[in-house]
């Protein structure tokens, strides 16, 4: 690995010697190292080194050129925030191709703190904030030049149609193990699918959209517990504003782990949805339209499904897209993000109490 990651290091023109590096294990997809340097003058300068996932990102080289134009558009905006720094090669290009199939990239590694589960509520709050300013920084930013690196990312609708596909098929045997589960997804597949066709239809928006808004894709101050700033930027594209709220809230509000295997402990915790929900809110309310405040709580519900589905849809064709630790994780995900599904169900009526509290005191 260390000579691996020599050979990256120079093709970046990084400065020094390795002192020392470790993997992250953060992260289903990609493969993240990060590796200090010692430099000439004996200081340590931090890097993470990430190869990209080319077999769920097909198009890797695309993913780089959208980080591109998102990042200098915020830098250029917001001069004195701290953004993502990607190195280049001699080429000038902000990735490397080693061996024929290792797509690699260098930024450099930020001090600072990041969340799996949070119970104190104001880095919740900070948590919505930050990723409801990240959109409004994006509101301006000419969508049409983002590829679409992952098409239907967030079609739930399509995500739900493949699940179906692949539970006929059954090609590993396991779908008489998840029977359960897929009746339950079969109840609601219409309910969480209704957003995702009313975006087709051009009924709800389409806004440059992060789509991957896990607390943990946030960096903090590791004293203020402040943000710093928004990280994993590989799923930017056009998308539903609700979507990234939904896909934070059921991360950052689930009582528990997103693999929770014991289900008692998992449930929605409306306390950390309502601080999420006024943070979130704050900074986008003026640029969003009625039909997205409207469909916050059902947009939590439908991409709370999508995940379950697309978890269970790996699962049950023999798991190649998320890493997973133990056999049967992706059913453990599965099962844990349904559970979350039907607690936003039964605590709904409160959830969409909460969302039109914190409208009616900002317009106060
Ligand atoms: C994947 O690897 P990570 O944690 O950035 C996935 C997201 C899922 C998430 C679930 C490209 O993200 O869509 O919500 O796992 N990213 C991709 O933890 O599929
Ligand atoms: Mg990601």
């Amino acid at each position: 690995m260390l000579n691996t990651l020599n050979t990256i290091g120079q093709k970046f023109r990084l400065v020094g010697e390795i002192y020392s590096f470790e993997a992250i294990t953060m992260g289903n997809i990609n493969a993240t190292y990060k590796v200090t340097y010692k430099n000439p003058d004996e200081t340590l300068k931090s890097y993470l080194f990430q190869r990209v996932n080319i077999h769920v990102f097909k198009n890797p080289v695309q993913i780089m050129e959208n980080i591109d134009h998102v990042t200098t558009f915020i830098r250029e905006k917001n001069p004195n925030q701290i953004a993502l720094h990607f190195h280049h090669t001699d080429e000038g290009l902000n990735y490397f191709i080693y061996d024929e199939n290792a797509f690699w990239r260098v930024v450099n590694f930020v001090d600072s703190v990041t969340f799996n589960t949070c119970d104190d509520i104001r880095v919740i709050e900070a948590t919505g904030k930050a990723f409801g300013t990240f959109q409004t920084q994006l509101s301006d930013f000419d969508g049409t030049v983002l590829y679409e690196t992952i098409p239907n990312f967030h079609n739930t609708k399509k995500r739900l149609d493949t699940l179906f596909e692949h539970i006929e098929a059954d090609s590993c045997g396991r779908v008489l193990e998840v029977k359960k589960e897929i009746e339950y997804i079969a109840s609601v597949r219409e309910k969480a699918a209704e957003l995702s066709v009313m975006y087709a239809n051009g009924e709800i928006p389409k806004r440059v959209t992060h789509n991957d808004t896990k607390c943990n894709n946030v960096l903090f101050d590791k004293k203020t517990k402040e943000p710093i700033v928004v990280i994993d930027l590989d799923t930017i594209m056009p998308g539903m504003s609700m979507y990234d709220f939904g896909d934070a809230v059921r991360f950052i509000a689930n009582t528990s782990t997103e693999d929770e295997p014991h289900l008692s402990k998992v449930s929605f915790d409306t306390e950390k949805f309502a601080a999420f929900a006024k943070g979130f809110i704050s900074e986008t309310h003026k640029s969003l339209k009625p039909v997205e405040i409207e469909n916050l709580v059902k947009a939590t519900f439908s991409i709370t499904i999508e995940l379950a589905a697309r978890f269970l849809d790996d699962y049950i064709t023999g798991d190649k897209y998320f890493r997973c630790t133990y056999p049967k994780h992706n059913l453990v995900r599965t099962r844990c993000q349904l559970q979350l599904a039907k607690d936003i169900e039964r605590k709904w009526d409160e959830l969409e109490l909460i969302i039109k509290n914190i409208i009616e005191n900002l317009e106060a």
